[in-house]
């Protein structure tokens, strides 16, 4: 490798919800999305690509950290006010890479708590993404169904004026008096809620938590995708002519979908179909930029998603009603918050004109792998206690192996985990309904073991953990071990160059 393809820039474009069937080049018709095929057709393919979990943070967790996120009993999805669930001192993927000299930022949905918890949004706030390794942060703290409903610099609320600060409240029972909220006032909403979601109302849409003040810092939902495009390609501009790292963090498909109007109608899905494809043209952007400003070739581009495909996610927005023959998870099972692999398997793409050899992969990959592989790509040791789960898989990942992983942990919600081991996927008996009613996704619990052989059933529907009970047993026992032991892959060490 020659010094410049050794410190290549690297972007990863991370999806919210979008499924592994959401997209044309993993087999979507009821929806264009000519940016991330692009993408595709000039890069790799992973069909056996993960998420580590089937919500946000958790994967998130892991695809910053390298560590499975069920290791982190903070690691489940984080009310608006959380604190920052991430040491400041562990190892992450910035931090790893501005160790290689990389100048890094993070754009777009967060998630993962700021500051130490009872924070002040009207001072500069500690415990932010600059904080564990990003030099630019520009985001929003959880999601956007969730106050605050402001965007952060750095560590101020851009546009706040000091004469209207922000509280924030998320016990249910403590609604701001005075304040419209969803549950009381649904003649002021532009979209109404189906669950959840009935408190208060930002931009004619009802949230979860309740927030007041800060009018003039408010965001408009219809505006983000644009506000985010904007801070994700000047920090391209101002950095290529230094190795980079951007993690461009998209809100989209998540709930509340409210695309800008030039994308309304763009599907016959409603403004589900319509986010994703907003989605994809901001995919497109930031590949037109890449090759304006010369870069495409020393580029490693990453799109993925953070956990597999909900409809109904507890706003009215026709998601069900005009979802047609469109199988957003594709032909797996389950979805968001599922432990069937529509939870976790997801659109996993990497292009790198020049360094990775195009076309489609079979391998088992997962985003806790990036910080070892990129660490081995970029000469960068890790310490002995950095990314207990990553491993080095950077020939699989630049498709010069089918070969990936051997084994992934996967967790549905509240660290209910599966083993994948090869074709196979062992699901321990886990308590609760077998159904989430609210979305109608399948979560997986069972009060029998489930085994499925994925290599001749991809949509898990024949159990065959009685046929098979060697290979059951053998599985419970080594999750059972992954879930009680230390770390999980001690070799990254010894891969990197
Ligand atoms: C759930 C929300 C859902 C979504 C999810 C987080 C309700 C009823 N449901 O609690 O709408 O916000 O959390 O999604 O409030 S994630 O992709 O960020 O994990
Ligand atoms: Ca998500």
């Amino acid at each position: 490798m020659t010094d410049s393809t050794k410190c290549p820039n690297i972007i990863v474009m991370y999806a919210d919800d979008l499924g592994f069937g959401d997209v044309g080049c993993y087999g979507a018709t009821a929806l264009d999305t000519p940016n991330i095929d692009r993408l595709a057709a000039e890069g790799l393919v992973f069909h056996n690509g993960y998420a580590t979990a089937a919500t946000c943070t958790p994967s998130r967790y892991s695809l910053l950290t390298g560590s499975y996120s069920w290791r982190n009993e903070r690691a489940h999805i984080l009310p608006g006010d959380a604190p920052l669930i991430i040491d400041p001192d562990t190892c992450t993927l910035p931090s790893m890479l501005k160790r290689a000299g990389y100048a890094t930022a993070v754009v777009g949905k967060w998630h993962l708590g700021i500051g130490a918890g009872d924070q002040n949004w009207n001072a500069p706030l500690p415990g932010t993404p600059l904080d564990i390794g990003f030099d630019t942060s520009y985001i929003m703290a959880a999601t956007n169904d969730r106050v605050p409903c402001v965007y952060l610099d750095g560590r101020n609320v851009v546009g706040l004026d000091p004469a209207d600060p922000i509280e924030v409240e998320y016990d249910r029972n403590k609604p701001f008096p005075g304040l419209p909220t969803g549950k009381d006032n649904p003649e002021l909403l532009k979209m109404k809620y189906h669950h959840g979601h009935d408190m208060s109302i930002v931009n004619g849409v009802s949230r979860i938590g309740y927030m007041k003040g800060g009018d003039a810092a408010l965001w408009v939902d219809e505006e983000m995708a644009d506000v985010f495009l904007e801070k994700a390609l000047s920090f391209v501009e101002q950095n290529k002519n230094t190795p980079f790292f951007l993690y461009y963090a998209f809100h989209q498909p998540h709930v509340p979908r409210l695309p800008h109007p030039r994308f309304v109608g763009s599907t016959a899905l409603g403004p589900r179909g319509d986010a994703i494809v907003e989605m994809d043209w901001c995919v497109g952007e930031m590949l037109d930029a890449l090759d304006r400003h010369g870069l495409k070739e020393n580029t490693i581009v990453v799109f993925s998603s953070d956990n597999g495909p909900v409809l109904n996610d507890g706003y009215c927005d026709q998601a069900v009603e005009r979802g047609g023959n469109h199988r957003p998870a594709g032909p797996l099972r389950g979805g968001k918050y599922s432990m069937y692999d529509g939870g976790t398997r997801v659109p996993f793409i990497l292009s790198w004109p020049g360094g990775v050899n195009p076309g489609a992969s079979r391998a088992l990959v997962s985003q806790v792998d990036f910080l070892a592989s990129f660490a081995a790509l970029t000469g960068v040791a890790l310490g002995s206690d950095a990314g207990p789960d990553s491993a080095n898989v950077l020939d699989a990942l630049l498709g010069q192996t089918d070969e990936g992983r051997a084994e992934i942990v996967l967790e549905g919600i509240q660290a209910k985990t599966v083993l994948r081991q090869g074709n196979w996927v062992f699901i321990p008996p886990h308590e609760g309904p077998p159904v989430n009613t609210n979305v109608n996704i399948e979560t997986g619990n069972s009060s029998a073991p489930q085994l499925y052989d994925l290599s001749g059933d991809i949509g898990q529907i024949e159990n065959v953990a009685s046929a098979h009970p060697d290979i059951a047993d053998q599985m419970a026992n080594r999750l059972r071990d992954i879930r009680s032991g230390q770390r999980t892959t001690p070799r990254h060490q010894e891969h990197a160059r």
